[in-house]
Formats: structure tokens, sequence, C-alpha cells
């Protein structure tokens, strides 16, 4: 189970950390140290707000305290350093103290989202080779003991289940801390913090290895461009694990500065809303979708909402015209925001003048963010010109985590991050994301990769052949279709037994295709492949 720098997933050259330290972006700090210092110097300030089904709350002081005991109870348990833990944990309490008792001893949280099933389950605890699963009890509807029983029987590495709730036949979270004896080694801050998941184009999703100190400079500097200190009190409203609400500024951001945490179960206006007013809430990250929602619902909302001051809008393309209507119907500034869990992350900033906020998806955190445009060749392209975006800086990866042969692909030679995103620079040095290259579904921020979702559906029996692209979507941005060629022979088929077929198969819901429709063929490119393209201008008729 150990791991080898640079093999497992690949870093910076030396030369690049050298300069990153240099330049004060890598402070040598981790995620346990920064509590432990903020449990110090204010001790009995607020830190995180779970308000349902009843109000908890934790002190810096408490989530200090908690996350030492539940340290202890994971390393009594043969839990260390280097291990990695699958965390599938909705916007409750226990997932923040989770992850920084991980933090602290050295093990590694894999984010899944609460909507993953048994397919993405199953394949994060097998390659990860996890020793560990985090689920809730039961959560909107869904059981994630039984879940959690299957994982188990086909993973050999899983030794333990901890339940947040009724453990069921696996362990109660509750039944793990004790007291703490300091009998770990805590990491080193140019180690591996977590994995976090890419959106992936492949068939199987992608894991993002994130070192303390790069990650956290991700935090400080995007607490310094959206002005998070300590009086910000700041609404997950997005699954907590997502990159988005988790560092952009997110809550760990907020928790870096000493601000105030609140975790809203369910995004819509009916639960964000009353928490905005009662916990007086100053700033959160949404969606587009979202966003478009609680614009529309600000209107005839009955709640006091004067206390938020920022929204920031990101995860997929924000129009124009609805970025123009938020200011004005929720009071607060908007900050757009275009960032990726592999890491560069632009903002617009605060003083950035109004058609710089609703136009462009803002420029990067860091000085030292690189930034190159180029065309299908490779080459840079002139400036104002739209080209495929890469990027390589103090917290974007180098590589993900055991893939050598599609690092190859995803990175240049000299460590460029292949985005898979269409943009172009303003002036200002603002980036307007155009489109898409990469094969990828956005559906409103949740990213679908199609060849993940054709592969199962090529697992039907009556299916002879499938291809899924994005349709243009109203409120979502894009949906998926898949078309579907039959066997021959086969009886005919409705497009829900393909949907239901997908869902049975244990995949999370967003992957399902939106639509389905039954083709005797496929437009093929020059070279006999199928051509996405000319399917994807088929499907805009939808
Ligand atoms: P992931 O790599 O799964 O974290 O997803 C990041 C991707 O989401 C980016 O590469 C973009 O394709 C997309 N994205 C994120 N924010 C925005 C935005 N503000 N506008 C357009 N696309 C976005
Ligand atoms: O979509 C994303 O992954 C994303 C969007 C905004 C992100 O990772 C981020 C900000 O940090």
């Amino acid at each position: 189970m150990t791991l080898t720098p640079g093999v497992d997933s690949p870093t910076w050259p030396r030369e690049f950390a050298e300069r990153y330290r240099a330049a004060g972006y890598w402070r040598g700090e981790t995620f346990g140290g920064v509590l432990r210092e903020r449990a110090a110097a204010h001790p009995d300030r607020l830190a995180l707000v779970d308000p349902a089904p009843e109000r908890r709350t934790w002190t810096y002081r408490e989530l200090d305290e908690r996350a030492d005991r539940l340290a202890a109870g994971f390393a009594a348990r043969g839990i260390g350093r280097g291990d990695r833990v699958v965390v599938q944990l909705p916007n409750i309490g226990e997932f923040v103290e989770v992850v920084f008792a991980l933090f602290r001893i050295g093990a590694l949280p894999v984010y899944a989202l609460p909507a993953h099933r048994e397919t993405e389950i199953g394949y994060f605890c097998t390659f990860a080779e996890a020793v560990a699963y985090v689920i809730p009890g039961s959560y909107g509807g869904f059981d994630y003991r039984d879940l959690a029983a299957r994982v188990r029987k086909q993973t050999p590495s899983l030794r333990h289940v901890f339940v947040g709730g009724d453990p069921g036949e696996h362990t109660a979270l509750s039944e793990v801390p004790c007291e703490p004896s300091g009998s770990y080694e805590g990491p080193e801050p140019h180690e591996l913090a977590f994995l976090q998941l890419s959106g992936g184009t492949t068939g199987v999703p992608k894991l993002i290895p994130r070192t303390h100190d790069d990650y956290l400079y991700s935090l400080w500097g995007s607490n310094e461009i959206c002005g998070v200190d300590a009086d910000t009190r700041f609404l997950v409203a997005l699954p907590a694990a997502h990159n988005f609400p988790m560092s952009s500024p997110g809550w760990l951001g907020v928790l870096y500065a000493g601000g105030t945490t609140v975790l809203c179960p369910k995004p819509d206006p009916a639960t964000a809303f009353p928490l905005i007013e009662s916990e007086r809430i100053t700033m959160t990250g949404l969606v587009p979708p979202l966003a478009l929602v609680w614009t529309d619902a600000a209107q005839e909302a009955e709640q006091d909402l004067s206390g938020l001051e920022l929204v920031l809008v990101g995860g997929a393309k924000y129009s124009e015209q609805a970025a123009r209507r938020l200011e004005p119907a929720l009071g607060c500034r908007l900050m757009q925001v275009f960032g990726m869990a592999e890491g560069l992350v632009n903002y617009t900033r605060l003083d950035d003048d109004l058609e710089t906020i609703v136009t462009t998806q803002g420029r990067p955190i860091s000085p030292d963010d690189e930034v190159r445009i180029v065309d299908d060749a490779g080459n840079d392209v002139p400036d104002g010109e739209f080209g495929h975006l890469l990027t390589r800086g103090p917290y974007t990866i180098r590589g993900y985590w055991r893939a050598p042969e599609h690092n190859a692909r995803s990175f240049t030679e000299d460590g460029f991050y292949r985005t898979g995103d269409i943009v172009r620079r303003t002036p200002t040095g603002h980036l307007v994301v155009e489109g898409r290259a990469k094969d990828q579904i956005n559906r409103g921020g949740e990213k679908v990769a199609p060849e993940e979702v054709e592969n199962i559906i090529l697992a039907h029996p009556s299916v002879h052949d499938v291809s899924v692209v994005a349709v243009p979507d109203e409120y979502l941005g894009e949906r998926s279709l898949a078309y579907v060629i039959l066997r021959e022979g086969a009886l005919p088929l409705k497009p829900v037994s393909i949907k239901r077929f997908v869902r049975e198969r244990g995949i999370a819901a967003y992957k399902v295709p939106d639509l389905v429709e039954f083709v005797d063929a496929f437009p093929q490119t020059g070279v006999g492949k199928v051509s996405k393209k000319q399917l994807r201008s088929t499907a805009e008729q939808y």
C-alpha cells in the first residue's frame, strides 16, 4: 500500500517546486496543522453549522478536538499515512470531521459524490485500493449501507465501512473516536492530501492527486480574491465533495480564513433562503441552473436576503443574459468562476466593471498560472482568438493518479495540462469560455463522460452500437442523448428500457441518458470513425 512519489502521481519538477516555495505560494502548511492553529488562535469562534434535522454547531476548538479523537480512532483501527479512504457523505457535519481526521493522520480521502452508485464506488475502492469507505446510513431516500455491503464483497482491500448514522451491519462513526495518543505521524506539506474526482472524458473517472501545499495555495489565493475573512458566513449549497464548493473559495477556504461554514442540505430556494436569513449568510457558490432558479425565486421571496454580499457562479457556462439579472435580483455582487479539479481557477474580480463580470469567466488566481491558447497543431494563437486552453502552475497537477498512458495524452511534455476547453483571452487577461474540444457533457456543472455511459449501454444484449452526445438545453445548458443501433433481428425497444438498463447497472442518476434515439447507422468521418461532431449537430434539433 506504499506510495511512490512521482510514480503513483506525477509531481512538479524540482525547479518548479523551489520556485513556488520561494514565491511564497507553498507555505509549508498542512490541513491538520491549519485547523490546530486556528483552534489555538480563536477557539470559540463558530467554524461549522449543520442546520438539519436539528441545528448542530462546532467551534474551532470543538472541530479540532473532534478531528483529533476521530484521527486517533482511525489510527487505532490501523488506518495510516497514505491509505486511501473513500468518503461519500452529503452536506452533513460528519463530512468535515472525517476529512480533517484523515488529513491529520495523512490518510487520503477519495471524494465520491452522494449520487455515485455501485459502478463508481466499486471502481474507486478497487482502483485506489481503499482500506475504508465512509457513508451516511440512509440519505435522500437511498440506503448506502446496502451499497457498501455489495462493494465490500468485491473489494479485498476494504477493511472498514463507517456509517454516520444507524450502522446496520457496519461500524458506526460515533464508535470510532478515542483519546488522542499522538501515536501517529502527520503528513508533510508536499505530500498528497486527498484524491479529487475528474469529470472525465474516458471510460472510468480519473483520480486527481492534490497536495497540502498546492491546494492550500488555491484556498488562500481564492480568499484574497473573494474577500473571505473571519466575518464570512459561507453557505455550501452544492455537494460539499465537489471541488468548486470545497475550494473556490469553498468551505475549506472559509475555514482557512477563520470564518463560518453552513452546510445546506438541499440547494433549492425553499431550503437555502431561510438559511440565508437565519444564519446571516454572506457568500455562496452556485452552478448556472441553480443561479437561474434563485434569481427567479428571489422576486417573491419572503426572507430577508440582504446579508448576501457575493454569489459565485461557475461549473458550466453562465449566459450573459442570466448573469445580468443576478445582482439586481439577489441584491449582491456576482463573481464568475471557471475552474477545474485538476487545478487552474479563474475569477472575475470584485473591482472588475459590470461588462467584464457578465461577459467573461475571469482570470487566473496566480501570477504564476501559465496559460497558453493554441491551435490544433499546438501553436499559440494571436491574442483575442479562440484556441485550446493549456495550463500549468503552482496548484495545477502534473498528472492523474496511476494513469501514465492517459497522462501522456492529457499533458504536454513540458507539463501543461490540456484542459479540453476552447477559450479566448481579452486584452485584460480575462478568459471567455467558448466551448469544449473534449468528449464530455456538462449537465449544468455535472460532468458526464460519454464513453462511460456508452460502455454500459453496449452491455445490453440487444444493442449493436451506441454514441452518447450533448444536446442543448435551455435550463441545464446541455443534456445527454444516446443514439442507439440495435442488433439485427433484435426486437424493437423503447427508450425507457435503455434508461432503466443503465440505471439498474448502478450508476449516478445524472449519467442516465436524458434522451434515447434508435437509428440505423451513425454518420462516419473520412476514416470511418463515428463522427460525434455530426451527431451533435443532428442533436441540435432537439
Ligand atoms: P472538472 O475537470 O471535472 O473539474 O471540470 C472542469 C470543467 O468544467 C472545465 O474544464 C470546464 O469545461 C467546465 N467549467 C467549469 N467552470 C466553467 C465556467 N464558468 N464556464 C464554462 N465551463 C466551465
Ligand atoms: O467545474 C469545476 O470543476 C469547477 C468550477 C468552478 C471547479 O473545480 C472550481 C470552480 O474549483
